[in-house]
């Protein structure tokens, strides 16, 4: 060895500790986190709203919520509405007529996300019927639900839930059974409550809050809202991705679980180096929960809100700390809290969890039938170099024998990081590059973020600047944020006149250089900003309409990825069915491409987690995912990334990638060592496309 080289090893040990680190310290936590922080400090039994005026309007039961202790607040109004095969929704807001004080705007209720054919379900009630339920002192409003079961309103104290008629009435889901509702109301700050300083309204707190060297301005006050929902005879609770953790989700709270530990969390962020066995957020969100227990028995509820979500599943036993003996049959309570938004809930029954999928995805949509294409095997580095690079690759394939039809390339093939252009030193041909790949069937896949340069002389940037098609700062003006391309602006696609606008972008005239056979990957779309708060946008940016950032957040990569899959289906020309692979993703996500699972690493218990993360999104509507085969941080050794091919002929996605830092993996580059589990990697994709074509004939139904 040279005398250098001891040096050098422990600089690079040195340095991979540094970068292989999740930098917990830029991430809130709940008690760093206002609105979780007051929710989990709740007591059962704290809820003291009940129904008043229960009447049927629009097919719907409609009642208004009132506080028995405190006149100051606004009324709420609260609707149920009940649909084919046995789904519930609920829906509880604002009274926007309520004159004294008035709500100085309408909160964020999502759209685009229940299919419009959903609302065909609808089962128009005729009558409602009042009961007092054995053993309680408060009669129930009970509507006809489906012919097993019905739904109840309970009046005081209120609570909502559904009973199975063929088990005696049991209970199979509840939400408030703990009394744990909170909505906290929008408000606008006044200049005399500002100086009372009184425990209501006084506290800056209110206004604003900070995190680090961010200042998060709250014009509406806090705007919260949290409740329990039960559900019984189960044995454990599935779903809320995304998180690196087990299928079964852990309890985060009650008896033998640490006190600091923290609820799931449901925020699209860009997590550098995520950590396995986490309920920290990662980058999609789907607030749809399964449970199940003996016999096969689900249930499932959804919560369609884009706010920033936590989520404490509350293990056996959590209430005895506060001496209250509350609920008879056995049920695993959870616990949920959003920033912002209304109560658009759904309740689904079952009975197994199937049929959970199949009642979820009537609301949210099926996943889109895949390009055929798309569910070979794809790979990707970031970065392949050059056309020369390109053209060794798949040739190398070919030499090789190994099967693979998609060549990716990442957001070093571009001109300066303007998404749409090439650069012109790197790929001055790629409509030839995509040609010569094309001629042996195969395709190519380019990366589009939604961060848009900041220069001029980019045609995007100039027309969205000029459009008014920005996402705003608090101030009003265009928000500028860093991000590959340095100054960078994020385009509001909330607004469909935008998503059209960007759709049109994907033509072939407009994207110089694209070739029918050419896709198209999102990534950085929760949106990640650098110097963003949590590495992501502000939570006061403003949106079309008004609507705060905090407010649509977890929505944001969905509309991107909506706006980018609707782009590849204008562009036309046997394009019946888009690929667009996305990192951020919400219910919904299904009907617009695939999704991964972004910066897993090149270790044994990052593919390990892989398993129920792949699982947990099927689970939740998102058949079509996978994760990065051999792990995107560090470098696998041979062993792990032969089984890492051998798992991800598995996953529904099916994509080699890596870091560009790592060393060049491309499966022929290991010798001997590789060699050996060469037979086996044959195995696996013999298997895979054996699999596949199964599928391909056995067709979609
Ligand atoms: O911050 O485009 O998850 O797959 O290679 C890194 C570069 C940005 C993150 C993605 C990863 C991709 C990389 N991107």
């Amino acid at each position: 060895m040279k005398p250098l080289a001891p040096f050098i090893l422990s600089l690079l040990f040195l340095t991979s500790q540094t970068v292989l680190s999740f930098k917990r310290e830029e991430f809130r936590n709940c008690h760093q986190t206002p609105f979780c922080k007051r929710a989990r400090s709740r007591y059962p039994g704290a809820c003291t709203l009940t129904p008043h005026s229960i009447s049927i309007s629009n097919g719907d039961l409609t009642a208004t919520l009132l506080s028995k202790t405190d006149e100051q607040i606004r009324p709420l109004i609260l609707s149920l509405s009940v649909y084919q095969d046995g789904i519930l929704r609920l829906k509880i807001d604002e009274d926007y007529n309520h004159p004294d004080p008035p709500a100085p705007k309408r909160r964020f209720q999502v759209p685009d996300v229940v299919l419009p054919e959903f609302e065909s379900n609808k089962l128009w009630l005729q009558r409602l019927s009042t009961e007092t339920v054995d053993g309680e002192s408060s009669p129930s409003t009970v509507v006809y639900l489906s012919d097993g079961y019905d739904a109840v309103l309970r009046h005081d104290p209120f609570e909502i839930y559904i009973r199975d008629k063929k088990s005696g009435n049991q209970k199979l889901i509840s939400l408030n059974s703990h009394q744990l509702f909170d909505f906290e109301q929008l408000r606008v700050k006044q200049e005399k409550q500002d100086s009372d300083n009184n425990e209501d309204s006084g506290s800056d707190d209110n206004w604003e809050e900070r995190f680090r060297s961010h200042t998060d301005t709250r014009p509406y006050g806090p705007q919260s809202i949290s409740f329990d929902v039960s559900f019984y005879n189960a044995e454990f609770v599935s779903g809320i991705p995304e998180h690196a953790t087990s299928l079964a989700l852990k309890p985060t709270r009650g008896p033998g679980v640490e006190k600091d530990s923290e609820p799931y969390r449901l925020f699209n962020l860009d997590v550098f180096e995520y950590l396995n066995e986490s309920p920290f957020g990662l980058y999609g969100s789907i607030p749809l929960m399964i449970s199940h227990g003996k016999e096969g028995r689900s249930a499932g509820f959804f919560w369609l809100n884009a706010a920033e979500m936590q989520i404490d599943v509350l293990g056996d036993g959590w209430d005895a700390e506060y001496g209250i003996e509350l609920v008879k049959q056995k049920s695993i309570d959870t616990f949920w809290m959003s920033e912002a938004g209304i109560v658009d809930a759904f309740f689904f029954v079952g009975p197994g969890p199937k049929d959970v999928v199949k009642q979820y995805t009537s609301v949210t949509g099926r996943p889109s039938m895949p390009q055929l294409f798309s569910i070979a095997y794809h790979q990707c580095r970031w970065n392949y170099r050059d056309e020369e690079d390109v053209e060794n690759v798949d040739a190398k394939f070919d030499e090789h024998d190994i099967p693979y039809d998609v060549l990716w390339l990442d957001i070093e093939h571009t001109d300066g990081k303007r998404y749409f252009t090439w650069d012109p030193v790197l790929f001055p041909n790629p409509e030839e590059m995509q040609k010569k790949l094309a001629a042996k069937g195969r395709h190519m896949v380019t990366i589009v973020d939604p961060h848009i340069k900041r220069d001029d002389s980019f045609r995007v940037h100039k027309e969205a600047t000029e459009k008014g098609y920005y996402v705003r700062d608090a101030s009003g003006k265009d928000f500028d944020g860093w991000c590959w391309p340095g100054s960078s602006s994020y385009l509001d696609m909330v607004n469909p006149e935008i998503r059209s606008w960007w759709g049109d972008k994907f033509s072939y005239e407009n994207y110089v250089g694209s070739t029918p056979s050419l896709y198209i990957w999102n990534d950085m779309n929760e949106p990640s900003v650098f110097n963003g708060p949590e590495v992501s946008m502000p939570r006061d940016a403003l949106h079309h309409g008004d609507i705060e950032h905090r407010e649509l957040h977890n929505a944001y990569g969905y509309y991107f990825h909506m706006a980018t899959s609707n782009g590849l289906l204008k562009r036309g020309v046997g394009n019946d069915r888009p690929f667009v692979l996305s990192r951020a993703f919400f219910p919904g996500s299904q009907r617009y491409g695939s999704v991964w699972t972004g910066d897993n690493t090149a270790d044994w218990d990052h593919l390990r987690v892989s398993v129920p993360m792949i699982l947990t999104l099927g689970l939740s509507g998102i058949s079509f995912s996978g994760a990065d085969v051999g792990g995107f941080f560090g470098n696998p050794e041979p062993e792990l990334l032969v089984r890492w091919y051998q798992l991800g002929a598995f996953y529904p996605f099916f994509r080699a990638h890596a870091h560009q830092d790592t060393k060049r993996r491309e499966p022929w580059l290991f010798g001997y060592n590789f060699s050996i589990y060469s037979i086996q990697l044959c195995l696996a994709l013999f298997l895979y496309i054996f699999g596949h074509e199964g599928i391909e004939q056995g067709g979609h139904s």
